[in-house]
């Protein structure tokens, strides 16, 4: 398992769960300090993330990307693949279309969370989780062409009503039928909704895709009162070999919290071989 650390780029986004802010440079500078294998970066659109000197930032500091978060479309832009606007659905396609040919060309998957949308109003929940497997279908293909993954985030309760635990992700991803279309397991979410850590994992298998390591307050693990080493021992049980990317607020301050991550992912996975 490979270690990562978030950088947000949304100024709208300035107290959401990400540790450093603002600056690509600057954060993979710190991120690479610290001691990271990667970076996840949460942009305002593919237009930020031009690839050469993306790429050139993430070589001079020596960092992989682990993954590219996609929610500017709905915080910034009111995008969600299940609205009952037609149009707005459209676009948000086509965001996510040209976010995941940013990422490919980074080498890095998209996640799909917030741009899921809610079933509200007209829109039943047969009808939004239809919509929903057809996008993710046609997404998981342009992830496909690029050699990606497409990353299928379940959210809490209260961000969403559609995909909230792992076996409701998974049964959009068989309704969909694509092996690139994978689960990302955000800990911070699953401590809420998820009845065992065991069995979700188990059940996951090898449709894992990505991690989001947080603890049960989306503090760096070990500040909060997630068995972190327990859930690392089931993830590794389960074959996952993918980054633990912190998603968590920069408390006490980002590089506090960029050391307790590595601190816990690192007592996590010190018996693991190659991690
Ligand atoms: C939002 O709570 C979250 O976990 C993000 O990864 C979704 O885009
Ligand atoms: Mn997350």
């Amino acid at each position: 398992m490979r270690s990562a650390i978030t950088i947000c780029l949304v100024p709208e986004a300035a107290s959401g769960p990400f540790v450093f802010h603002g600056d690509l440079d600057q954060g993979c500078h710190q991120a690479a300090a610290l001691g990271f294998d990667g970076v996840e970066i949460f942009a305002p659109g593919p237009e930020s993330l031009p690839a050469d000197p993306v790429a050139a930032i993430l070589r001079r500091h020596g960092l992989g990307l682990a993954a590219l978060g996609s929610g500017a479309g709905f915080l910034k832009h009111k995008l969600s693949l299940t609205s009952a606007d037609a149009n707005v659905r459209l676009r948000a396609r086509q965001f996510l279309k040209e976010m995941i040919l940013a990422g490919g060309r980074l080498g890095a998957p998209v996640i799909l969370g917030s741009m899921q949308g809610r079933h509200e109003g007209e829109v039943t929940r047969v009808q939004a989780l239809d919509w929903l497997a057809e996008a993710v279908a046609e997404l998981a293909d342009v992830a496909g062409e690029m050699g990606q993954h497409f990353l299928v985030e379940p959210l809490n309760r209260y961000e969403t009503n559609l995909l909230r635990t792992v076996d409701e992700a998974l049964d959009l991803l068989g309704r969909v039928g694509r092996k690139n279309a994978k689960v990302l397991a955000d800990l911070f979410h699953m401590n809420i909704e998820e009845a065992s850590w065991a069995a979700s994992v188990a059940k996951v298998g090898a449709s894992l895709g990505h991690v989001h390591f947080a603890d049960s307050n989306r503090r760096a693990m070990g500040l909060g009162h997630t068995d972190f080493k327990a859930v690392v021992g089931l993830l590794q049980g389960a074959g996952y070999q993918g980054y633990l990317s912190a998603e968590i607020f920069p408390l006490p301050d980002p590089v506090e919290a960029g050391r307790q991550t590595l601190k816990a992912f690192r007592e996590a996975t010190r018996d693991i071989p190659d991690r």
